[in-house]
């Protein structure tokens, strides 16, 4: 296979500095004319290569004369030229209803949408398909008025008319520089939500989320969170938007979450739909965010772009880092932490941990589309964060800013954002960039040590990244920890909060003037994206469970006194399960705290959390161990459940989406779990009831879980009930498979290759398939069934979606590939199954990379 290098790159021979379009569109066969004006770059000879996919090419001129001097190497179309600055036009045909890839262009629910990054816009036209070749789009197009009445493009449109033959055109000119990633066009039988918004310097900008005329009144939300975006970027980071309109389109066939094309933003419609009968709390958070993420984009990734596709992190990670501050801003910042770090160690830990461990800015790659990774995306925003926390508020927002001056209109480098960091701060960041070519997930320990009566406290910390594949040795790291000392008797401060840079490979703090028994609190806000292994005891994590001024440092502390007592109950030894029992009731009783915050502090760790703590992961036990402890907590405290349920029933009449009332939706759905867990003989009957008087999707999601994860002829009943309901809305549906997928039942694998030859299941519909197979590989338990059969299910799906879509079969390979963290029939198993997909005829270049290396 090719693999394509960073310390390869070398600059564009040609730059394109404009390009104008005219489409054809059709969806069996459309044509596209391309005009490109062409510069040649420093004193080469060198000819001009385009890249290309999927395309017939029907036509090449050079300075308005047909050639026929060119030729095909592989794709790739190459033009010998003489001079320094050409005109070259191209006619291609393509065909979007075909293209079940969904990149280029391409049909979804009988509308065509683009979707060119990485390298899709090759299945358009003949371009060099690299981030670093910037152009002024001039995109005219053409089409059947009667199938595509609306035609949209990046920028503001300029022109519109009818044609003979029941067609029509509109053209749209983008003033903006852009990358051929960013390039987009939608066609189709839309309808509009419009808002407006009147920037910082008093521009009128017109918004438009386009959707299906049925789903206008689901676009209320995505409008309120564009225009809250908006707002926000001005505010936190003085960044404008810029052209007179921003549309944003909702399809539902999406490879990913959404893309940010200039001014024309596609979504994959699961986050941008939502009313309070179809999506959940969960659903409208994360539309907020996606939202936001996209818009953000504007400035981080399309005024600045990427210079190549090892640089990813550059516009992702710090585009994950202002969303995720966005979120924290609308609602509770703390649980909007716990969130994060969730997400972090359930996805990017074990990738790092794992043989697709990649640094943020890899080193090489064979598919870029492989490196869309929670590495990249989310160690990448925990990067950004730590730069944040270093330099501190005013310095990180002067470096922001000059990086945004620096180099808007320009396609940059990672290392360019840290040098405007650098150099607006005066802060020395030259062992901090380890952290952008180093992967793996560093480990500190720490240990305090304190002699009564010395008032003296000394804190040894030590850091050690493991190897990982390709990179034996690791240096140590920049981690900046915010640490502080309570004291053991008062519960006072003793020593107040710092954050101390762990630079060395082993560091001495020493404290003074500490008067009591310290109990140390460590990488407050979880500061530092590291493995904490600590000393503290049972009961000092209850002290800070119950103590601690930091909401994620408490937090962290119940969880990792859970942690270590799940462990050892999966371990068959001893465990304290009455202190988890205890600190759980202590914080449910917590009248001081915020009910979503305690919904989140007494959820035990996922299952693969805690199997990520074991040497060898062993499923079962696991399964047991935390079972148990659910059923002692509920059963021990099933009143204070039944108490907690009521109240938070209290949420007064009608969905609303606050965080208030959000936190008491979820502290009502965790005390229906432990009720359920506690055996109660009513369990199932009162969540049936949950589910039949629920006037919004969270309450009737949640019941429909927990009836789900029992035995009772209510679950039955309430999943044809759902099924029957939503049977016409496909994000909803999409949750009745993932339910039964993730349900923590014997029978679950069983039922997922029952669901996988139900009518409603699809393989083309990349949510469809996540939704059934994607949460089938995430479950522990059912996954890693003994006899193996979990394995084969999805490698048998892996191989038959990635004849129709690779990129996103490719996504979902990660379970197979943790083979070493099981015994040896387990991952003997998993690695058969990732070696009959290597050997199978005709794999994508995505499938063999992530199998293969998967293998090793
Ligand atoms: N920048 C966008 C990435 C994306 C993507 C990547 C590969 C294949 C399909 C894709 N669709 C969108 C999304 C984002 O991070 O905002
Ligand atoms: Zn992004």
């Amino acid at each position: 296979p090719h693999v394509t290098r960073r310390a390869e790159y070398t600059p564009p021979d040609w730059q394109v500095p404009e390009i104008a379009l005219d489409f054809a569109l059709d969806a069996a066969a459309t044509r596209v004319k391309a005009t490109l004006h062409v510069q040649r770059g420093d004193l080469h000879q060198r000819p001009l290569r385009l890249d290309g996919a999927s395309q017939t090419l029907l036509s090449v001129k050079v300075d308005g004369v047909a050639v026929n001097d060119w030729t095909l190497d592989g794709e790739t179309l190459v033009l010998p030229l003489s001079g320094s600055a050409h005109v070259i036009e191209t006619e291609v045909e393509i065909a979007p209803e075909r293209n079940t890839q969904l990149m280029g262009l391409y049909a979804s629910g009988g509308n065509l949408c683009t979707q060119c990054e990485a390298e899709g816009f090759r299945r358009i036209t003949y371009f060099p398909d690299r981030p670093d070749v910037l152009s002024r789009y001039h995109v005219r197009m053409s089409a059947d008025k009667a199938r595509y009445p609306v035609l949209l493009a990046n920028g503001d449109p300029i022109a519109a008319g009818e044609l003979e033959g029941g067609r029509h055109w509109a053209e749209w000119r983008d003033p903006f520089p852009k990358p051929c990633y960013l390039f987009a066009l939608v066609a189709g039988e839309l309808a509009v939500n419009r808002g407006s918004f009147v920037t910082m310097s008093g521009r009128e900008v017109e918004l438009g989320i386009w959707v299906r005329a049925a789903d206008i009144d689901r676009t209320h939300h995505a409008l309120d969170a564009l225009k809250t975006s908006m707002a926000w970027d001005e505010r936190v980071y003085g960044r404008e938007y810029d052209l007179d309109v921003f549309n944003i389109v909702a399809v539902d066939d999406f490879n990913f979450g959404a893309m940010e094309n200039k001014g024309l933003n596609v979504f994959n419609s699961r986050y941008i739909l939502a009313d309070p009968d179809t999506a959940t709390d969960y659903d409208y958070d994360a539309i907020a965010a996606v939202v936001a993420h996209e818009y953000f984009h504007n400035w981080s990734g399309n005024r600045v772009t990427c210079r190549d596709w090892f640089q990813l992190s550059l516009k992702e990670g710090f585009t994950v880092y202002r969303d995720q501050a966005f979120s924290a801003d609308q609602g509770s910042a703390a649980v909007k932490r716990i969130e994060d770090v969730r997400g972090l160690r359930a996805s990017q830990f074990p990738e790092d941990a794992g043989p697709l461990a990649h640094p943020i800015r890899p080193d090489e790659y064979q598919e870029i589309s492989n490196f869309y990774t929670a590495t990249i995306y989310n160690k990448g925003a925990e990067i950004i964060g730590m730069l944040a926390t270093i330099l501190g508020r005013e310095k990180f927002r002067a470096g922001t800013d000059l990086y945004f001056d620096r180099f808007d209109g320009t396609a940059a480098t990672c290392e360019d954002f840290v040098a405007s960091l650098e150099d607006a701060s005066g802060i020395d960041l030259t062992q901090f960039r380890r952290w952008y070519g180093q992967a793996g997930t560093p480990r500190v320990t720490a240990s305090l040590h304190h002699t009564e009566g010395s008032g003296r406290a000394e804190l040894v910390l030590a850091q050690r990244t493991p190897p990982t594949p390709g990179q034996e040795h690791k240096l140590p790291l920049v981690l900046p920890l915010r640490i502080k000392l309570f004291g053991a008797e008062t519960a006072q401060t003793v020593a107040p909060e710092q954050t101390i840079l762990l630079t060395d490979a082993e560091e001495r703090i020493v404290f003074e003037g500490v008067t009591e028994r310290p109990v140390l609190s460590i990488n407050r806000g979880f500061s530092a994206p590291a493995i904490l292994e600590t000393d503290r005891t049972a009961a000092d994590l209850a002290f800070l469970g119950a103590h601690d001024d930091d909401p994620f440092a408490r937090y962290e502390a119940l969880q990792q006194l859970m942690l270590d007592t799940l462990v050892a109950a999966a371990g068959n030894n001893r465990a304290d399960t009455a202190a988890v029992v205890k600190a759980v009731a202590g914080t449910l009783a917590d009248a001081t705290l915020d009910p979503a915050f305690i919904a989140e502090a007494v959820l035990l760790p996922s299952e693969s959390f805690i199997g990520d703590q074991m040497a060898v992961v062993d499923p079962e036990a696991i399964f047991r161990a935390r079972e148990a402890l659910r059923r002692e907590i509920g059963r021990t405290l099933e009143a204070d459940w039944r108490a907690a349920y009521d109240e938070s029933q209290a949420t007064g009449s009608g969905y609303v989406y606050s965080p208030e009332a959000k936190g008491l939706r979820r502290l009502k759905s965790v005390a229906l779990g432990y009720i359920a867990a506690s055996g109660a003989s009513d369990a199932a009957a009162l969540a049936f009831a949950q589910f039949e008087a629920a006037d919004n999707m969270t309450d009737r999601q949640s019941a429909l879980t927990t009836l789900v994860a029992g035995d009772s002829a209510e679950r039955i009943a309430a999943l044809d009930i759902f099924y029957n309901r939503y049977s016409d809305n496909a994000l909803v549906l999409d949750k009745w498979f993932s339910v039964q997928a993730m349900a923590p039942r014997d029978d679950t694998g069983a039922m997922v290759a029952e669901l996988l030859r139900h009518r409603a299941f699809t393989l083309t519909n990349p949510n469809r398939a996540r939704a059934l197979i994607g949460a089938f590989g995430v479950n522990q338990r059912a996954f890693n069934a003994v006899d193996g059969s979990g394995y084969r299910l999805l490698a048998e799906q892996l191989i038959a979606l990635d004849r129709i879509n690779p990129q996103t079969a490719a996504k979902l390979i990660a379970p197979l590939g943790r083979w070493q963290r099981y015994d040896a029939a387990r991952g003997g198993m998993m690695r058969a199954e990732l070696a009959r997909i290597v050997k199978t005829p005709g794999l994508s270049k995505d499938m063999f990379e992530q199998a293969s290396k998967s293998l090793d």
